[in-house]
This record gives structure tokens, sequence and C-alpha cells, in this order.
């Protein structure tokens, strides 16, 4: 499970390693974790903890508290609907030495969200990468081989109804995700309303 930072013992002062996600549902990191095990060798990278599978929308790199805080203010004020996501694509990056999960046709609402997310970050002096958006989840790192890539997913499916900032922590060898804070999406219901 991602923890929850403790806001008692947050370092106000020291700048945090933030991102962006989608949270993937418990049942389904735990299907992906599975499936990656009937379908790679354990020579062919390391895998990703289960509760570590997330699909980034915006990397912020080393943030201070004070554009943190202002960065989270302005994700408060996006409203758009949730969106479903299907991970029926599947691709090895030898370069970054990355295995991913992803989609063949993203929905609309996940390229607006991060794009949202991403101009907002630049424009708050968070480097961004000038390369496009692939929306992925990492499954294994340091897959720099040439790798047998399985010809199907396990096309995993789940509704995004909310996105989150994340804290990334290395402590004693491993790193951990620590929710900062998420923010709901519209239903499709009121958007219908709306309409
Ligand atoms: P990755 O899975 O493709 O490596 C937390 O580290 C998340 O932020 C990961 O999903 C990672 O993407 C992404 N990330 C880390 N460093 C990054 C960088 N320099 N630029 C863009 N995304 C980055």
């Amino acid at each position: 499970m991602i923890n929850v930072v403790d806001k008692n013992t947050v370092n106000k002062t020291k700048p945090r390693r933030l991102f962006f996600a989608l949270a993937l549902p418990e049942d389904m990191q735990q299907n992906i974790v599975q499936w990656r095990a009937d379908n790679f060798p354990p020579e062919a990278g390391r895998p990703i903890a289960a509760a570590n599978l997330h699909l980034t929308l915006a990397f912020l790199g080393e943030v201070s508290a004070a554009k943190a805080q202002v960065l989270q203010q302005l994700a408060g004020r996006i409203s758009q609907p949730g969106f479903n996501i299907t991970l029926d694509d599947i691709g090895h990056w030898p370069g970054s030495g990355v295995i991913w999960l992803g989609c063949k046709n993203p929905p609309r609402g996940l390229l607006q969200l991060a794009q949202l997310l991403r101009s907002q970050a630049a424009r708050s002096g968070c480097y961004q990468t000038p390369l496009p958006f692939h929306p992925h989840v990492t499954l294994l790192r340091g897959a720099v081989r040439p790798v047998a890539i399985p010809a199907k997913t396990a096309n995993e499916s789940f509704h995004a109804s909310h996105f989150s900032l994340y804290e990334s922590v290395f402590a004693r060898g491993r790193t951990r995700y620590h929710l900062v804070q998420s923010w709901p999406m519209a239903s499709s219901e009121r958007t219908s309303d709306a309409l």
C-alpha cells in the first residue's frame, strides 16, 4: 500500500521529490504483478513492487514546501471528469531500461489532465521534459538487454476518479511513494447533468 505522509513528521524546510500520478487499484496492482511473473524471466529487469505501480502525470523533481503549496492549490482548481484507462499496450525502452504497460489509445481526459499539470508545473519553475507525454506504468527497471516482450498485455482496465500528488522517498535501499494529497475528478453523471 502507498503510505500517507504523516504531516507532523514532514520536514517543511527540505525540498521533496514530488510527482502527480494516477494510483492503480490494489487488485489491479496484484493482477499485473502476477501477469508479470508469468511473462518475464527474473533476468529481464528489476520488478517494481506492486504498491509502487502507478501512472505518472507530471514529474516535478525536488520541490520546496512553498512551491509545493502553490502547485497543490493549482491542482485543486482542476475540474474535469474522470475517465477509463485500459492498459492494452506494452513496450521496452532499452535506453532507460524501462519495460512498461500503456494505452494504445490514451483517453483524451488523461492527456488533458497531464497536459494541464505539466504546464502548471512548468509555469511554476519545475523543469518539464520536452519529450511528448507517453502515459505508462513502469513494470521493470534496469532492463537494458533485449527482452522477449509478450504479444498481449493483461488488458487491465480501471476508472480514474481522482489524481494524486506523491513524494518519492529513497531509504534503506528502497523507493517508497508517500501520498501527499488526492483530488477527485467530476463523475460522468455530473458532467452529463451539466450539459
Ligand atoms: P518512469 O516510471 O518512467 O521512470 C516517480 O519517480 C515517477 O516519476 C516515475 O513514474 C518516473 O517515471 C517519473 N520520473 C522520474 N524521474 C523523471 C524525470 N526526470 N522526468 C520525467 N519523469 C520522471
